[in-house]
Formats: C-alpha cells, sequence, structure tokens
C-alpha cells in the first residue's frame, strides 16, 4: 500500500484555494464530505440524508444509480429549513477508480483537508482509498464515519442465501427470517470490519454505521410509519445523532 507522506501538508494558500473552490456556501455551514468507491452509495446516502428518495423528481435530487457515476467534487445543501440541518452541505466525492489519482496523493490533490466530517461509505471490505482518507482524517484531525450502506438488501440476498426462505406469502416466517437474516448481516459486518481496520493500522473499535437508505430516508422525514416494522432500523438513528453531535463540537 502506498504510504502516507507525514512531511506533506498543504500550504495555507493551497488551504485558501481548496476552501475557495469547494465550500459552497462557506460561511457559518457545517461541510460533510461522503467518500468511497464507485457504487458503494455515496450519492444515495446523500439523498437520505437530505430526506430525499433516489429517482424523486426534485430537482435537488443526487443522480445515482450504475451509470451516474460521480465525477468531481459536487456540492448539496441540505434543503431542511430549521437549524441545524439547514447547516448541513454534504459533498458527493468520487471514489478511486473514477479519478485518476492513487495512493496518499489522493486525499491532498483533492482538498479533502477543508471538510469538517468526512464520511467513508464502503463495500464489502476496506479499499485502499478509504484506509488512506480514514488514516489522513485522523492525521488532520478530521472527526470521520464510516458507513456500510445497503443494509436492506445485504438481509434480502442473506434470507435468499442462507435461509430457507422461498418467498413464502406467511407474514409470521417472513418477520422471523428477517430478524435472524438481519442478526447474522450484522454480526457479519461488524465483526468483517473490526479485522479489515486492524489489517489497514486503524483502530478495530471505530464503530460502522450499518444503514439503508430507506430506512434513512424514513427517518429523517420523521416518518417512521412508513417503516412498516421498527426493525427496519439498525445503525441510522446513531448515525444521525453523530452528524449533530460533530456540528455542535465543531461550531461550538
Ligand atoms: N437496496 C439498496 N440499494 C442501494 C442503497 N444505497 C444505494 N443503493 C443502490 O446502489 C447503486 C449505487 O448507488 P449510488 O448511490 O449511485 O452509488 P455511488 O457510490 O454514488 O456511485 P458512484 O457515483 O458511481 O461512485 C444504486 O443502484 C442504488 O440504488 C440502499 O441502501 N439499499
Ligand atoms: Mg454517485
Amino acid at each position: 500500500m502506498a504510504g502516507i507522506q507525514p512531511e506533506v501538508w498543504p500550504t495555507p494558500e493551497e488551504r485558501k484555494q481548496a476552501e475557495e473552490q469547494l465550500l459552497q456556501p462557506k460561511e457559518g455551514f457545517f461541510h460533510c464530505a461522503i467518500a468511497g468507491l464507485a457504487g458503494s452509495g455515496k450519492s444515495s446516502l446523500i439523498n437520505a440524508f437530505r430526506g430525499l428518495r433516489n429517482g424523486s423528481k426534485s430537482s435537488l435530487v443526487a443522480p445515482t444509480g450504475v451509470t451516474e457515476t460521480t465525477v468531481q467534487i459536487t456540492a448539496y445543501p441540505d434543503p431542511a429549513t430549521e437549524p441545524p440541518r439547514n447547516r448541513f452541505v454534504w459533498y458527493d466525492v468520487p471514489g478511486a477508480g473514477t479519478i485518476n489519482i492513487k495512493g496518499w496523493q489522493y486525499f491532498n490533490s483533492q482538498g479533502l483537508f477543508v471538510f469538517d466530517l468526512i464520511i467513508v461509505v464502503v463495500d464489502n471490505r476496506f479499499s485502499e482509498q478509504d484506509l488512506i482518507i480514514l488514516q489522513h482524517c485522523e492525521r488532520y484531525k478530521i472527526p470521520s464515519f464510516i458507513v456500510r450502506s445497503k443494509a436492506n438488501q445485504n438481509i434480502i440476498n442473506t434470507m435468499n442465501q442462507d435461509f430457507d426462505w422461498e418467498g413464502s406469502d406467511d407474514e409470521r416466517d417472513f418477520n422471523e427470517i428477517y430478524l435472524s437474516a438481519r442478526e447474522k448481516v450484522v454480526s457479519q459486518t461488524r465483526a468483517n470490519y473490526r479485522e479489515n481496520l486492524r489489517e489497514g493500522g486503524l483502530d478495530p473499535s471505530k464503530p460502522v454505521y450499518i444503514v439503508s437508505c430507506d430506512a434513512l430516508v424514513a427517518l429523517v422525514q420523521g416518518e417512521m410509519k412508513k417503516l412498516k416494522k421498527a426493525n427496519q432500523l439498525i445503525d441510522e438513528p446513531q448515525m444521525v445523532l453523530k452528524c449533530l453531535e460533530a456540528v455542535k463540537a465543531r461550531m461550538s
């Protein structure tokens, strides 16, 4: 893995330039970048944090899907009208493989040091780029979260693959199998990421938030009744709380 170059820090001019270029609007806002590999679910997560569903007709929605790869850092102000949510600006950060910069240069060349919070959306395992971003966050003392999205998809896949689930119409069967599959996905994901973090030289106890965009949208919109079962929530409430705590800490 390409190592971190500890002597490389942005000059005050470079910092100013990156702030000018990336942050919009600037003063009094909380700038939260969402990074991760192509297809990990970054744009969907940004929509969900802003209470928007993928494919909604709103002009505010970030494009998602296999052909909608984000190629440059794009700002999405939160459409909320009440503080603190209306102070959030979400940034969609293109992943490695999307742009042609590898290794330790990625963080500085993309100007990621200007953000107040960086969320890394990981797929099945951490990529080299994910680890580099997390290492740099520690170095720059930028709060960082790890998110594993698409939990609902994982749970359904696990129901189909590992449990004797053949689309039974009996709702009790569905609930029981759903809960078992969910438990399996959550425990395996946590164990897997602990190991990945250890291998990457990071704190293995760093939390990983396991979420689904559907559940997050419902939570943000305050429409929990739309989630047929409360057990569709996993780490979404905790993740939102941590974001709000990070804003408070940064702005105080
Ligand atoms: N079931 C399910 N699918 C999701 C979820 N989040 C994202 N997806 C799907 O995963 C695919 C990729 O999501 P995007 O949000 O476009 O991923 P991205 O990381 O922005 O991708 P790039 O911009 O190409 O780097 C899309 O088809 C989404 O609908 C989720 O929580 N649940
Ligand atoms: Mg995207």
